[in-house]
């Protein structure tokens, strides 16, 4: 099941409405602030540049332990979070560091903790698939697969009793909504009309399995008529689309109205983890997804439409790079945890 982007019926009317996958959605994108339209190319940026950071750290063998680069799937991060409020929390993957900067983790902190740095999120003793950030509403990354999917109906579950007009992001791979607890999880949330935007990251494979094998459905967003909820298939790589349906579905989430699940096509880059020699795919197949970057589609966008020259694009990523320099400074800088403390801040 490759997605093809052109079976995404999406039509931009004068209404200032699109048509995404059936479902009439109120361009919000259009209403925004320059600025922020500005600091969601900013985000990708931050997390491209942090994962090519990353890669660097692994190939001169300074990560210890696996990483999951996000490189290729920015929009659907950064689209996602930004259309919903800092309140809100969200949950992540095994593949998370596009979640965590865009919800507004500190990238010093985050690299010190892929280094094993005492000054990292997890005092350098989780590493990459470990670094939550509570205070910015980020639940964590999450090494079990499909492991974000319990903790996010949980939350949902806390914003419906607890703390009211609060909702949840849940990310999670193609290959996990193939786990028994994604079905047992969105049951749940559908008959408690839980307050959680459900995020398939379909990047077309877990691990070496072609979702194509892996599914006998062509659209994972269809299995919202096994739960009877709403459900659609986008663009995972067009920010103002994912924005805009996340956007639109944050608040019929905050509503009371349920859950809804939203499949995003996208493509990782690299290979699935630090060792991988991607026998299962072509170069050209690879190429031809690098071909759909979402960043640069999403700064001509932002250059088209007068709210960025492209001079002020290259600055902007060369802040980036700057404010990248800083956080490999301090992480490389920073001391490793004292031995003596191995058993501290261990539950089980
Ligand atoms: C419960 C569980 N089973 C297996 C694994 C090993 N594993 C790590 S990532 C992965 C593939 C996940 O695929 P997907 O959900 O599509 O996410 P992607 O890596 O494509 O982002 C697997 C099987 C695991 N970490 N946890
Ligand atoms: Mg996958």
């Amino acid at each position: 099941m490759v997605k093809k982007l052109e079976n995404i019926e999406k039509r931009e009317q004068e209404t200032g409405y699109m048509i995404i996958d059936g479902h009439k959605i109120r361009n919000y994108f259009k209403e925004l602030d320059p600025e922020i339209k500005i600091e969601m190319l900013k985000k990708m940026y931050e997390i491209r540049h942090f994962e090519d950071q990353t890669e660097q750290f692994i190939i001169r063998g300074q990560i210890h332990g696996t990483c999951h680069l996000y490189v290729g799937e920015e929009a659907t991060a950064v689209g996602a979070i930004y259309a919903v409020e800092k309140k809100d929390y969200i949950t992540s993957t095994h593949r998370g560091h596009g979640h965590c900067i865009a919800k507004g983790a500190n990238i010093d902190i985050m690299m010190a903790e892929l280094l094993g740095k005492k000054t990292g999120y997890c005092k350098g003793k989780g590493g990459s698939m470990h670094i939550a950030d509570v205070t910015s509403g980020n639940l964590g990354a999450n090494g079990i697969v499909g492991g974000s999917i319990d903790i996010a109906t949980g939350a949902g579950l806390t914003c419906k009793i607890k703390e009211k007009g609060k909702i949840v992001v849940c990310f999670f791979g193609d290959g996990a909504a193939n786990r028994g607890n994604f079905h047992g999880a969105l049951n749940m949330a559908s008959i408690w009309d839980l307050p959680v935007i459900y995020i398939c990251e379909n990047n077309i494979y877990g691990m070496s399995m072609p979702v194509k094998e892996a599914f006998n459905i062509s659209k994972i967003s269809d299995r919202k008529f096994s739960y009877g909820i709403e459900g659609l298939t986008i663009d995972g790589n067009n920010l103002v689309e994912v924005y805009n349906t996340a956007r639109h579905f944050a608040d019929y989430c905050r509503a009371g109205k349920g859950p809804v699940l939203i499949e995003c096509l996208t493509y990782r880059w690299k290979g699935h983890s630090k060792s991988d020699a991607q026998v299962y795919r072509s170069r050209k197949e690879v190429k031809s997804w690098m071909e759909k970057d979402p960043i640069p589609g999403y700064r001509k966008f932002l250059i088209d439409d007068g709210v960025l020259t492209e001079a002020e694009g290259k600055k902007l990523e060369v802040e980036v790079v700057e404010e990248l320099d800083q956080a490999v400074k301090f992480a490389e800088e920073s001391p490793f945890p004292d031995p003596g403390t191995v058993e501290e801040d261990v539950y089980a």
